[in-house]
Order: C-alpha cells, then sequence, then structure tokens
C-alpha cells in the first residue's frame, strides 16, 4: 500500500481480501470479491462501495443516556485543521485497506464548523485542498458530498423551510460551500437529506410556503452547480420522520412528486436509506423499485433497522433475503444510475475495537456480495422471468394488448366483460416466488 499520510492508525490491520466462504479468517471477505464478472460488470463496479465520514470517523457513540464511548485516536489535535487532516489520513487508510473506491462527507464531518461563515468555509478549502492530495495518492474518489443544515442549533426551524428568511440564507451559504468543495474533489454526486425539512405541528407551519421555499432553494444549488461546471447527479435522499415528526420527503414516491413538481427531473435522482423506506413502513425493494419506476434509481444508503424499535439505528445490513430481494430489482431495473452503495451505518455503542468498524463494513459488503449472486442466479438460471411474465400473459396479445396500447374505451372493455365475466381464478403462488427465492441463497 503506498504511504499516505505520517500516522497509521489501524495498525495490524492490512488489506482485505476475499478468501471465499469457507475461510474462517474475520477480516477477509467471504463473498465480496471485487473483479468477480455478475452481469456483464464486476462487482466493485455494481457496488461503488462508500465509507460515510461521519457514523464511521465522527460518531463516537454517545445515545441520550451517555455520552461517546470509542476513543478514536484520530480525534486528539487541538488544531482544527491538524485535526482534520488526522481525520483525512484515518479516512483513505480504512477506505484503501478496505479496497472500496469511495467516500462520502457532510461538510462538518471533514473539519470542525467556526463560528463565522468565513472562517468555515477557510477550514473546509484548507482541508479539501489535503483530500486532493489523499485522493491523487490513493486513486479512492468522492461518490457525494453534502451540507450538515440541521446539527447546528440555528436550524432548529429548519434550514430551507425555515420560517425565518436569515436561516435559509445562511443554508444557501453553507450549501454552497459544500458543492465548491464537492465540485473541488471531483464528487459525482451530490446529496440533499432533508435534515430538519419538515415539521412539528401544523398549527404553527405554513406547509406550502415552505415547501415552495425548499422547491426554489434546490433549483438555486443546481444553478450554482451546474454554473460551475458540476455535471453530476443530484440526490434526495426520503426519510419520514426523525428529527422532525413529518419529514417533507417522506418517501421515493413523495420525493419524485416534489422533484417533478419542482421541475428538477432532469438533474435528480433519488438516494435510497434501508432504514428510511421501513421507517416509512415500506421494504425497501418497494422504495427501489418506486424509484427505478421513475428512472431515479441513483444511489443508496445501505444499513438495516431493527424490527422491535422505530428509529433509524443504522446497523450494518446482514439481511441475505432482504437484499437479495433489493438485488433483483437493482439487476432488472439496470443498476444504479450515477451513485453507488454507501454504508450509511454505525457500529454499536459497544463495539469499541477500532477492529470493529472493518468487521462491520466486511459484513455489509459481503451481505450486498451473497444477495447480488442470489439475485443474477435467480434471473440466470431459475424459472422466475417465465413466471413473473406469465402472470402478465393477459396483456401481451388480442384484447388485453389493445388495451396496453391504449385502443380500448371503457365501452370496449364493458362490451368484452359481458361475455366473460366468469374468469378462471388464478393463483398468485406467493408461496412458489419466496420458496425460489429460498432456493438459491
Ligand atoms: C440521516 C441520513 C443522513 C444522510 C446524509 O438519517 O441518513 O446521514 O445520509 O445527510
Ligand atoms: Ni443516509
Ligand atoms: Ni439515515
Amino acid at each position: 500500500m503506498a504511504l499516505l499520510g505520517d500516522k497509521e492508525f489501524f495498525k495490524g490491520i492490512g488489506e482485505i481480501k476475499y478468501e471465499g466462504h469457507e475461510s474462517d479468517n474475520p477480516l477477509a471477505f467471504k463473498y465480496y470479491n471485487p473483479e468477480q464478472m455478475i452481469a456483464g460488470k464486476t462487482m466493485r463496479d455494481h457496488f461503488k462501495f462508500a465509507m460515510a465520514y461521519w457514523h464511521t470517523l465522527c460518531g463516537t457513540g454517545g445515545d441520550p443516556f451517555g455520552p461517546g464511548t470509542k476513543k478514536f485516536p484520530w480525534i486528539t489535535a487541538k488544531d482544527p485543521i491538524e485535526a482534520a487532516r488526522d481525520k483525512a489520513d484515518a479516512a483513505f487508510e480504512f477506505v484503501t485497506k478496505m479496497g472500496f473506491g469511495y467516500y462520502c462527507f457532510h461538510d462538518f464531518d471533514l473539519v470542525d464548523e467556526a463560528t463565522t461563515l468565513v472562517e468555515s468555509e477557510k477550514r473546509v478549502l484548507k482541508t479539501v485542498e489535503y483530500l486532493q492530495e489523499k485522493q491523487k495518492a490513493s486513486g479512492v474518489k468522492l461518490l457525494w458530498g453534502t451540507a450538515n443544515c440541521f446539527s447546528n442549533p440555528k436550524y432548529m426551524n429548519g434550514a430551507a423551510s425555515n420560517p425565518d428568511f436569515n436561516v435559509l440564507a445562511i443554508a444557501g451559504a453553507q450549501v454552497k460551500i459544500a458543492l465548491d468543495a464537492t465540485i473541488a474533489l471531483g464528487g459525482e454526486n451530490y446529496v440533499f437529506w432533508g435534515g430538519r425539512e419538515g415539521y412539528m405541528s401544523l398549527l404553527n407551519t405554513d406547509m406550502k410556503l415552505e415547501q415552495d421555499n425548499i422547491g426554489r432553494f434546490l433549483n438555486m444549488a443546481k444553478d450554482y452547480a451546474r454554473s460551475q461546471g458540476f455535471e453530476g447527479t443530484f440526490f434526495i435522499e426520503p426519510k419520514p420522520m426523525e428529527p422532525t415528526k413529518h419529514q417533507y420527503d417522506f418517501d421515493a414516491a413523495t420525493s419524485i412528486k416534489s422533484i417533478r413538481e419542482y421541475g428538477l427531473e432532469n438533474d435528480f435522482k433519488l438516494n435510497i436509506e434501508v432504514n428510511h423506506a421501513t421507517l416509512a413502513q415500506h421494504t425497501f425493494q418497494h422504495e427501489l423499485q418506486v424509484a427505478a419506476n421513475a428512472g431515479m434509481l441513483g444511489s443508496i444508503d445501505a444499513n438495516r433497522g431493527d424490527y422491535q424499535n422505530g428509529w433509524d439505528t443504522d446497523q450494518f445490513p446482514n439481511n441475505v433475503t432482504e437484499t437479495a430481494e433489493a438485488m433483483l430489482v437493482l439487476l432488472r431495473s439496470g443498476g444504479l444510475q450515477g451513485g453507488g452503495i454507501n454504508f450509511d451505518a454505525k457500529t454499536r455503542r459497544n463495539s469499541t475495537d477500532l477492529e470493529d468498524i472493518f468487521l462491520a463494513h466486511i459484513g455489509g459488503a459481503d451481505t450486498f456480495a451473497r444477495a447480488l449472486l442470489v439475485a443474477d442466479a435467480i434471473i440466470r438460471k431459475s424459472p422466475y422471468e417465465r413466471l413473473l411474465n406469465e402472470r402478465y400473459a393477459s396483456f401481451q396479445s388480442g384484447i388485453g394488448a389493445d388495451f396496453v396500447s391504449g385502443r380500448l374505451s371503457l365501452t370496449d372493455l364493458s362490451d368484452y366483460a359481458v361475455s366473460h365475466d366468469n374468469p378462471d381464478q388464478i393463483s398468485g403462488k406467493q408461496e412458489m416466488f419466496e420458496n425460489l427465492l429460498n432456493q438459491y441463497i
């Protein structure tokens, strides 16, 4: 491995290699084999795995009942720029050792926010210079950047949806800095997750003005980025609740409607997060399919929720069955448009060894790899496609095909129905489809 920084933080851990599922080495991939070809592409290119700066390098495990538990050796320097460089060294050491090609960040994951916008911008730009060097030395790339417009108490009433124009303007300045940073680093995409864009009580909320303001704000951000030469894709990341009770980008369907209403459909797609899907009472695969149907399946934030509790636990993926269903959607819809698979996931508060961060990402990558192998085998070897097609056979010829091509009126339906009003009962065969999935796992 090329020497990337002055300090090595993950001592004793080398490059993580593919060893196959017979291997007992916890620090090896069992299924993720980056060079393996699946459906015409390497696994590496299907996934474009990315590390999330915030969870992996910033979150030390604090919760409402106690402080952080993790002693990260890259969070020690007093000087903010020195601390940012240490963090960048840790980031690139980790991504390189994992053999992942990408990382993602919020502006103030990179470097601590200062007390003024001007000073904050200076800090971000200085850190970006260092990241440019790191990217050049390692070949690691930026999957997407974003702005944290939700942590600072200024944003307690929202950012672009804030009832106070002053706060909206500050959010604009912050997004401009984050866009500049993303562009300077050759970022392939830019994400908007609506942190506190939503409301707690309708009594004090002008919902229409707030949503229209978000539309104006997103258009400004898009126009600015394009004027600066950004050619990547913008993503909206839906989430139904948390931190606000009613988040405006509730789910994929709601976000697609907003994107079209604001006239952003040529520039925006969706970043679908597993745990956000399940919080919205949908499955992950449902959200992927909704996005794919609109031509907006852009990227994935990979994690999983907890079946028993109702918040964003951001655990690492390990449910092969759920992920295999998702990979079926991915393969059948032609893959991600511009994005990749970002592990928006954190190790548990009591997982305190630095090694645990590797184990977690290995497990996540292997879950996706195994799921992709299963989905690919189902498509190639099983009767799945045929069975699915057969279910809709009545639309493929005769009067059903006429309906699909728009040649029938309601009277035509009625005329046909009077002589066909006792159709055969056709089973949905759900259990057979489920068994097929099981067979290939
Ligand atoms: C929070 C979101 C966040 C976005 C980036 O729930 O998942 O981490 O991915 O702002
Ligand atoms: Ni996310
Ligand atoms: Ni999340």
